[in-house]
């Protein structure tokens, strides 16, 4: 058996060179994932992309905005896929220059630290003078424009975010906001190894240490917590903390030495929790007529908060939402007033149900392919890719810069999916419309690579050798090749070489070195600097016979601040005083009234609380699913699994379901004033009144007359392509107001688990 490393765990395979023959989890992990099943299962299903694919339309008129999505597609010869391509590529760079392509990307590709699809791709498109890039993510889209005027850079919150191990040992009370979910603990950026989602968490418990899991799904956190449920309205947690926070100050209870010596700004805020100007107290009654928790709950709770070693921590569901600001800043906000920043056990994390990379203490950095230079100064936060097409020159502003549109000719996107990704995805198709060419590079065919003109079958990372290391995790594993391409599927890399060589960059992008020397060349070069440092690494050749290494962890306790906390004169926080700015005069200079300079209360557009519950009286929480890691793999057999009908399940409360007639197993219309889709109904009191769940990843499928419904279940049909303030420019994919019916209509078949039509 070969050992091979997902985004979501390592595995041991074997194979007839051809397929996988059989699959068990990797011996060392205590907690293996069902996911890895979706893989063998996938491999060789009828939608893998056996052969490069041209848009009809755009082989025959060529470049221009006729429409995708609809057309069928011409099957190519490499050689003749290449040559259209390098052409295109060479008329939009001279005619428009790099300013007009988008290579942004934004997608987890596969693990392996060599082909890492958008590594591959800035580093082709640098070569030829640069692209309009991306900056942020979906998942942290708030949380890194704000972290860093308030705490830290995003970075050093999550490498260095206190130690699960810790938590295990110290912690007496865990206050969980969004919960901390094992499915998503189970996924971590490029691998994980060795699970502990639920470990550490049953460790603590045994100790006697309480959880609270604030959140619309009670599974949101594992049983071993046997956590406390308290479930706010959706969006409305930055109520409830202001409420938290009011009885710490009313109460005496705030830790004033703290705030005095590690903090900026603290009175601003308190004068707000008091009510100075505004007249509201932001006490637990106003909370709670706002959350829907009793005023009680809250004000215990804060009590209970003061007196034990507390973590506070928040979900990065939180802020992708409109709003999203508040609620982070206000789990900084609170662990500062409870004084236990920077101690063992206590202070403030963020994402421990999130991902498994989460208070893993810091390893050694790893291997990374260089990416060269971008000559292009212009990017755009990353959700804001509709907006950039539909508005070429139209000016916008963000983090205190004000910024134009590009007038983008070509999209080129390579190991991601944003048919998948992105929010109201009839909105995206409209974009979509605009450039003169789309290029997509993918192993299967999404919706994405439906809706491109030139079309590159990428292989899956089975499919190629590679080394891979998730980020937090230490087990660094050599990937082997398992089995030949799929058809004619070439790796991203060959696919750019080829290209490159065409375009007259060719030495420039390969160095000369084959897949095997580069591979060679990055381990050793990354071998020689550690050993500086003083790490003793096997060769490469010893690497790649092994099974994997384990990377030293230079600080196994780490602890987020400690230093900090220790000496704030001598080891300050990057923020611009050097303190915890509870009030940060950045934020306030910038004058955006969606986001002022202390944390508030915000009411959303669409919450339950709000005028729009009328017409669409439930909450969709559109969360990450259990049975994938994203759209990834959705074709596969565990994803399969869990489809109701063929369709992606969601889940109801029973008094909702009652409410609308409707039984567990039925077929389901879920509709907004934007768009609507059919899903699977699941009856679960795991699910808060009012809230309906449908995680993303179902392949969007759009009725071919009406691209607003999709038959298949991809929340995305219904949510809002709507900033969480002018601050991030964040994706909010994660709620939106919704109304569900029976269906009906005649359930149509779901066609995105075919291949789409040639000619
Ligand atoms: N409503 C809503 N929407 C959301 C979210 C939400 O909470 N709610 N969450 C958001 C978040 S946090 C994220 S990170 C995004 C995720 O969005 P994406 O990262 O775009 O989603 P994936 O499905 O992982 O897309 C990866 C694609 O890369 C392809 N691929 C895999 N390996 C390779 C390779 O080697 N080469 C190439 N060329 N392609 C490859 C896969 O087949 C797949 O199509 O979704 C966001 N969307
Ligand atoms: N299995 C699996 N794991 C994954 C992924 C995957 O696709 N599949 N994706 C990975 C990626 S890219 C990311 S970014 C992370 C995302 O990590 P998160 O963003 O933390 O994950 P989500 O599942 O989107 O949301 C977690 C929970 O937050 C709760 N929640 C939603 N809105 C609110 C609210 O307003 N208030 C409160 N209190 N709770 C709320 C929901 O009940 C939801 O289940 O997950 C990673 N892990
Ligand atoms: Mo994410």
């Amino acid at each position: 058996m070969t050992t091979h490393l997902t985004h979501w765990g390592a595995f041991e395979a074997s194979s007839d060179g051809e397929r996988l023959t059989s699959v068990r989890p990797w011996s060392g992990d205590p907690e293996p994932m069902p996911l890895i099943e979706n893989v063998a299962s996938a491999q060789h299903h009828v939608t893998r992309i056996d052969q490069p694919h041209v848009r009809r339309g755009w082989l025959e008129n060529g470049p221009g905005a006729t429409p995708r999505g609809a057309e069928p597609f011409v099957p190519v010869s490499w050689e003749r896929a290449l040559a259209l391509l390098s052409g295109e590529l060479g008329r939009v760079y001279q005619q428009y220059g790099a300013e007009a392509v988008y290579g942004g990307s934004y997608g987890w590709a596969s693990a392996g630290r060599f082909h890492h699809a958008q590594s591959q791709l800035h580093r082709f498109l640098n070569c030829l003078g640069g692209y309009v890039r991306h900056v942020n993510s979906y998942s942290l889209g708030v949380s890194a424009v704000l972290l860093p005027h308030v705490i830290g850079e995003l970075d050093w919150v999550m490498r260095h975010a206190t130690a699960k191990t810790v938590l295990a040992a110290r912690s007496e009370l865990v206050v969980a906001f969004g919960g901390l979910s094992p499915k998503n603990a189970a996924v971590s950026p490029g691998g994980v190894s060795r699970h502990n989602a639920r470990t550490w968490i049953a460790q603590a418990r045994a100790r006697g240490c309480r959880f609270v899991s604030i959140s619309p799904l009670r599974d949101d956190t594992p049983s071993e917590g046997a956590a406390e449920w308290i479930a706010p309205l959706p969006g409305s947690d930055a109520a409830m903390m202001l409420a938290l926070a009011q009885v710490l100050d009313a109460e005496g209870l705030a830790d004033k030495d703290f705030l005095r010596e590690y903090t900026v700004g603290y009175d601003r805020f308190a004068e707000y929790l008091r009510g100075a100007r505004d007249g509201v107290t932001k006490d637990p009654e106003w909370a709670a007529t706002i959350t829907g928790v009793p005023a009680d709950r809250i004000r215990m709770l804060a009590r209970e908060m003061a007196a034990a070693r507390t973590l506070v921590t928040v979900s990065w569901a939180l802020q992708r939402a409109q709003y999203g600001e508040q609620p982070l800043w206000l789990g900084v906000v609170l662990a500062a007033m409870l004084g236990e920043i920077g101690l063992p056990g206590g202070g403030f994390g963020h994402g421990y149900g999130s991902t498994a990379g989460l208070g893993e203490p810091a390893r050694i950095p790893v291997p990374r392919l260089p990416q060269g230079g971008n000559g292009v100064e212009t990017f755009i936060p990353v959700a804001r890719i509709a907006d950039m097409l539909l508005n070429p020159g139209v000016p916008y502003r963000y983090n205190g810069h004000d910024l134009v549109y590009p007038d983008i000719r070509l999209v080129y996107w390579c190991g991601g999916n944003p048919f998948h990704h992105h929010q109201d995805l009839a909105r995206l198709r409209t974009a979509f419309a605009c450039p003169d060419t789309v290029v997509v590079h993918d192993a299967f065919w999404t919706a994405t690579a439906r809706h491109a003109d030139i079309v590159l079958p990428s292989t899956m990372s089975i499919e190629r050798d590679d080394f891979g290391v998730g980020e937090g995790d230490r087990m660094f594993f050599p990937m082997p090749a398992l089995t030949r391409p799929h058809g004619a599927a070439r790796d991203d890399h060959w696919m750019f070489a080829e290209l490159a060589e065409r375009l007259g960059v060719g030495k420039e992008f390969t160095e000369g070195r084959t897949v095997d020397e580069w591979l060679r060349h990055l381990y050793e070069d990354w071998r020689l600097i550690q050993s500086a440092a003083g790490h003793d690494l096997p060769g490469f050749d010893q690497f790649w016979a092994s099974e994997s290494i384990e990377l030293p962890v230079p600080e196994a306790d780490q602890v987020l601040a400690a230093q900090f906390r220790d000496d704030p004169d001598r080891c300050p926080l990057t923020t611009p005083s050097g303190k915890i700015e509870i009030f940060s005069e950045t934020i306030d200079g910038f004058g955006y009234p969606d986001c002022p300079g202390h944390p508030v209360w915000l009411e959303p557009e669409e919450w339950l609380g709000g005028p729009a519950a009328a017409r669409f009286p439930l909450q969709l929480v559109a969360n990450q699913p259990r049975t994938k890691l994203h759209s990834q793999l959705d074709v596969g057999a565990h994803s399969l699994s869990a489809k109701i009908g063929g369709r992606e399940p969601v889940r109801l409360h029973p008094s909702d379901a009652a409410a609308r007639g409707l039984g567990g197993g039925e077929i389901v219309r879920i509709f907004n004033g934007r768009g609507s889709c059919l899903a699977g109904l699941i009856i679960d009191d795991a699910v808060r009144v009012g809230v309906a769940q449908l995680s993303t990843g179902a392949w969007y499928d759009p009725d071919p007359a009406d691209p607003t419904f999709c038959r298949h279940g991809n929340p995305n049909a219904l949510t809002a392509d709507r900033p969480a303030s002018t601050l991030s420019q964040g994706c909010t994919g994660q709620l939106a107001l919704v109304q569900i019916e029976r269906y009906s209509g005649v359930i149509a078949d779901v066609t995105v688990r075919c291949p789409p039509a040639t000619s």
